[in-house]
C-alpha cells in the first residue's frame, strides 16, 4: 500500500510553498503594531511597538514675521520701484523723481508724498550724490514719522464704548471678534451689540464672534431699528458693568447720505444712553482699496469725528502705502492692522514696524 499518496518531489515543493507563505504573514505581522494579540488580547502596551512621536506644532511666526508676510505685496511693489533708487548712487534731483514715483504707486498719496521727499530732501542737504544707505534711512524716518504709532487713549468711563463703521465688507464684524478677544485676554468684560440688522446673517456672524471670546451679545431680530439695537446694547452695557462695548454697524457706502445719516442716529442715541458715549468711533478700511480708502475716511470723519482706524486686510494689498496718506491727511490713528482672517491676526499699529515692513527691512 503506499503511504503517501503524492510523490516527494511534489511534497517538497509544496512543504516549501508554505514556508514561504508563513515567512511572509510573520513578516506582515511583525511590521503591524499589536499583531501578536493571541485571541484579541493585546499584548502589554510596552510590547507594542511605539509610533514615532509627531512632529511639534511648528512655532507661531513671531508678530513681526507676520506684519512683514502680511506685507510682503506692498513691500515687493515698492521694492520693485525702489531698486532703482537705492541700486546706485546718483544725482539728487534725479534720485527725487524716481521716490517720487515709487511713492505714488504705492499709493502712498500725493500730499504725503510730498512731504517725504521734503524730509529727504533736507536730510541728504549738500550731498550731490547722497549714499543709497542715506537715502533709505532718511526714508524710513519719514514714513515712520508720518504714520505715527496708534497709541489706545486712555478710557475714562465704564462702560467704555467702540462704534464701529465702514464700508461693506471691509471687515468690520470680523476686527470686532479680533478686538473683543483681546479686550477679553486683557481681563475685560466684553459686550456685542448687534446694530447691523441689514443682514440676518450679520447677527449670526457676531453671535458666533461672541460665543467664541466669551462676550457678551445683544441683538434684535433682523429687520430692527439699528438705533433702537444700540440704545438696549448700552442699557445692558451699564446693567452688566461691561468694561468695553463694541457696536457693530452695517456696511454702508459713504456716498450715500441717508445711511451717514442712519449712522450718526445710532451715535447720538448712544449718547443719549450714555452721556459722553460712543467714546471712540473707529473706522474699518481694506488696505487693498488703495486711494479710495481716504475718501471713505473723510465723509466717515465728518460724519462722526473718527478716533481711530483699523486697517484690515493688509495681507492682500500692493498698496499698503494707503495708510500713510490717511494718517497724514485726516490725522486720525490707525490703531491696528488685519493680517488675515484668524483671531490673532489683528495687531497693534506700529510705524517703525511698518516702516520697516514696507521697505522690507529686517
Ligand atoms: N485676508 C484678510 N481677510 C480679512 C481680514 N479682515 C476681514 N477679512 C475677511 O473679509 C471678509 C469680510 O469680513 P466681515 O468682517 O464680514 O466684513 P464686514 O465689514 O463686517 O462686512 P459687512 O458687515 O457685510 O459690511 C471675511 O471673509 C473676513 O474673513 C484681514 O485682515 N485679512
Ligand atoms: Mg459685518
Amino acid at each position: 500500500m503506499q503511504l503517501w499518496p503524492i510523490p516527494p518531489e511534489a511534497a517538497l515543493l509544496a512543504a516549501l510553498a508554505v514556508a514561504v507563505l508563513l515567512g511572509l504573514e510573520l513578516r506582515r505581522r511583525r511590521r503591524r503594531p499589536g499583531a501578536d494579540a493571541v485571541n484579541g488580547i493585546a499584548p502589554p502596551a510596552s510590547a507594542v511597538e511605539k509610533k514615532p512621536e509627531a512632529d511639534p506644532p511648528a512655532a507661531q511666526p513671531s508678530a513681526a514675521l507676520r506684519l512683514r508676510a502680511a506685507l510682503s505685496k506692498s513691500r515687493d511693489a515698492l521694492r520693485q520701484r525702489l531698486a532703482d533708487v537705492f541700486g546706485r548712487n546718483r544725482e539728487i534731483d534725479a534720485l527725487l523723481a524716481s521716490l517720487e514715483e515709487a511713492l505714488l504707486g504705492a499709493d502712498v498719496g500725493v500730499r504725503t508724498t510730498a512731504r517725504i521727499l521734503g524730509v529727504v530732501r533736507t536730510r541728504c542737504a549738500g550731498d550731490r550724490e547722497p549714499a543709497p544707505a542715506k537715502v533709505r534711512a532718511a526714508l524710513r524716518d519719514a514714513i515712520e514719522a508720518a504714520l505715527g504709532d496708534g497709541v489706545l487713549r486712555a478710557r475714562r468711563a465704564k462702560p467704555w464704548v467702540i462704534l464701529v463703521c465702514g464700508v461693506n465688507g471691509v471687515g468690520k464684524t470680523t476686527s470686532i471678534g479680533k478686538l473683543a478677544a483681546r479686550f477679553r485676554a486683557a481681563g475685560d468684560k466684553v459686550l456685542l451689540v448687534a446694530a447691523d440688522t441689514f443682514r440676518a446673517a450679520a447677527i449670526e456672524q457676531l453671535g458666533i464672534w461672541a460665543e467664541r471670546v466669551g462676550a457678551d451679545l445683544v441683538r434684535h431680530q433682523s429687520g430692527a431699528d439699528p438705533a433702537a439695537v444700540a440704545f438696549d446694547g448700552m442699557k445692558a452695557a451699564v446693567a452688566r458693568e461691561a468694561d468695553v462695548v463694541l457696536v457693530d454697524t452695517a456696511g454702508r457706502l459713504h456716498t450715500r447720505e441717508n445711511l451717514m445719516q442712519e449712522l450718526r442716529k445710532v451715535s447720538r442715541v448712544i449718547g443719549k444712553a450714555i452721556p459722553g458715549a460712543p467714546h471712540e468711533a473707529w473706522l474699518v478700511l481694506d488696505a487693498t482699496t488703495g486711494q479710495n480708502a481716504l475718501s471713505q475716511a473723510k465723509v466717515f470723519t465728518e460724519a462722526l469725528g473718527l478716533s481711530g482706524i483699523v486697517l484690515t486686510k493688509l495681507d492682500g494689498t500692493a498698496k499698503g502705502g494707503a495708510a500713510l496718506a490717511i494718517r497724514e491727511e485726516l490725522g486720525v490713528p490707525i490703531l491696528y492692522v488685519g493680517v488675515g482672517e484668524g483671531l490673532d491676526d489683528l495687531r497693534p499699529f506700529s510705524s517703525a514696524e511698518y516702516a520697516r515692513a514696507l521697505l522690507g527691512e529686517e
